[in-house]
């Protein structure tokens, strides 16, 4: 009875606006700031019955990424630090939706009985909260605030300003019971870092114009922690701009959204930073590319995409693997499963070069959920979308026998390749957020691969050549009509549009397109790539064009 009259009295202060429809999408839910409070507010009852269900510390962040500044959105992280449980995707949707007080306290009774969450004080639940530096954060996040506390017995810890990875690390190390502090955050990336380096082979210091990293911050919060990062870490130099500080404004002609999709030079950078080694985050710092200004002609960059970064990492880690495995007596051979997951976004030369290299391949549909579901699968999972969010996932099973190799290899052989590699690999473990795509653990790794191979941006780039591609959006009556199979590579409905994009796709050589509907924007996206840029951008009109 007390707990009903709360959650009546609180949630009669945050009435949803009228005539807006709430979708809990591939992102959360994200909208403009202003029709945002009622939301929050009910996603903060979420949160508290989702820590009471699970009985584990639970996240809560209030971001919009790279979307413009006027927006904003929140999201759940779950225990293990990852999305939402899919599961309860249709009740976030209901309670946001639910059109008042009585009709939000009735849905609660009855979800809550129905997953057995008993609400009585006894089971505590816990929530942190984090947000970036929108400035519609703060009303929002005393909002969610008020959505937990009215779940008796929870408790809100706001964690304050952070980048979506760090609360989503934060949850899993709670999860863990291990520190979980900002300072522990950042400690764990820069001694992985060192670590690394203290490895890369002393020849190898790279030097010159290639010594210096310029970031873009994408004036957001990746920006401002990046500064807190860089003095701790020992061997790279890193110049940040866009900070936020400087009056630019959030993700406005910056930004790795921004450079990704554009391919030009985000605000601040220029003909000083000709053949520079430069790198965008996104608003909350959940994505990175990286990017060369070619020359001073032309506003267009030598884009360094999430394929790429993918590229890289699958590369270095196949080599660490073979050089570990050399020392492995053949009584003990741990044969760790090793997969990449792209999207349909990948770059077809991305997909042949990954096959080269004798790598498993798999598609999953856009949208970190479904990717990393996948890549949790294997011992090793490397999963990147191309706009630049991706993570490495590493299995217990593995990390344990790699633990115990190392210990073998450093009483036999101390300083051998293998163990080495043995040690490249834990410190991998480390760096790379193991609860999300992480700019700031992304950026590290390339870094450190960099010079541990000795290579320059431009080597890296050369790894292949990209495909000329093109995206373009469709707005649409209902985007819903269209029904996608085959991780979003076919279309299902409405019939015949799959054979008309077919009939086109054959054209053109190395042709390759499809449609999809849009998981955050009224829209539908399409993709073509070909042999050539004319045909890439001919395909993506004719294809759009059936969608009209
Ligand atoms: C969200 C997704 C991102 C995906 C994008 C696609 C997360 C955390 N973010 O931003 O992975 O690429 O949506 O947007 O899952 P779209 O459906 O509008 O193309
Ligand atoms: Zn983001």
């Amino acid at each position: 009875e007390e707990q009903k009259s709360i959650l009546l009295k609180t949630s009669s202060r945050f009435p949803i606006p009228p005539g807006v429809k709430f979708s809990y999408g591939t992102a959360g839910f994200r909208a403009d700031a202003l029709v945002l409070e009622s939301t929050v507010y009910r996603a903060g009852i979420l949160a508290a019955l989702r820590s009471i269900k699970t009985r584990s510390v639970i996240g809560l962040m209030i971001t919009a990424s790279h979307n413009k500044i006027s927006d904003n959105g929140v999201k759940i992280a779950d225990p293990s630090g990852g999305m939402l449980t899919q599961a309860w995707e249709p009740f976030a949707d209901a309670l946001a939706n639910a059109t008042d007080s009585d009709c939000l306290l009735q849905l609660i009774i009855e979800f809550a009985k129905e997953e057995s969450i008993l609400i009585d004080g006894h089971c505590r639940a816990e929530v942190l909260l984090g947000r970036d530096t929108r400035p519609s954060g703060e009303s929002l996040l005393e909002a969610a605030k008020q959505g937990i506390n009215s779940i008796v017995g929870s408790a809100a810890i706001d964690m304050g300003i952070l980048t979506t990875p760090q609360l989503h690390w934060m949850v899993r190390a709670r999860n863990k019971g291990m520190k979980a502090s900002e300072r522990d955050y950042f400690e764990q990336l820069s001694s992985s870092f060192r670590y690394l380096m203290n490895l890369v082979p002393g020849e190898c210091k790279v030097k010159g114009t290639d010594y210096k990293l310029v970031v873009d911050g994408a004036n957001g919060v990746g920006g401002e922690k990046l500064e807190c990062l860089m003095n701790m870490l020992d061997g790279l130099v890193i110049e940040v701009r866009n900070t936020g500080k400087g009056g630019g404004i959030l993700n406005e002609g910056v930004g790795a959204d921004y450079v990704q999709k554009e391919k030009v030079v985000p605000q601040e950078f220029g003909s000083n930073d000709i053949g520079m080694r430069c790198a965008s985050l996104d608003g909350d710092a959940d994505r990175l590319v990286y990017f060369i200004v070619p020359s001073v002609s032309s506003n267009n960059i030598m884009l360094v995409d999430g394929d790429k970064m993918l590229s890289l990492f699958a590369l270095f880690i196949k080599e660490q693997l073979s050089i570990l495995y050399k020392g492995v007596d053949e009584n003990n051979p741990y044969q760790a499963r090793f997969g990449v997951v792209q999207t349909a976004y990948a770059n077809g030369a991305s997909t042949d070069f990954l096959k080269e290299l004798g790598l498993e391949v798999v598609l999953t549909p856009t949208g970190v959920k479904f990717l990393h579901e996948k890549a949790v699968e294997y011992d090793i999972g490397i999963y990147f979308e191309a706009n630049g969010h991706g993570t490495i996932l590493f299995s217990d099973s593995f990390l344990c026998w790699l633990e115990k190799r190392q210990n073998e290899l450093s009483s036999m052989s101390e300083g051998s390749e293998p163990q080495k590699a043995a040690l490249r690999l834990l410190a991998v473990s480390k760096l790379v957020n193991q609860a999300v795509g992480d700019a700031f653990s992304g950026l590290l790794l390339a870094e450190a691969i960099l010079q541990t191979l000795s290579w320059s941006i431009n080597q890296w780039s050369e790894l292949y050549q990209d495909l000329p591609s093109r995206q373009l959006k469709v707005k649409v009556m209902d985007r819903t009509a269209v029904v996608t199979a085959n991780a979003e590579t076919v279309v299902v409905k409405p019939p015949g549009i799959q054979e008309a994009i077919n009939a086109e796709t054959v054209k053109y050589p190395r042709g390759r397109s499809f449609i999809r509907p849009s998981g955050t924007e009224d829209v539908i996206r399409v993709y073509a790539e070909a042999s050539t840029q004319e045909g890439a951008d001919s395909l993506a009109h004719s294809v759009g064009k059936l969608v009209e």
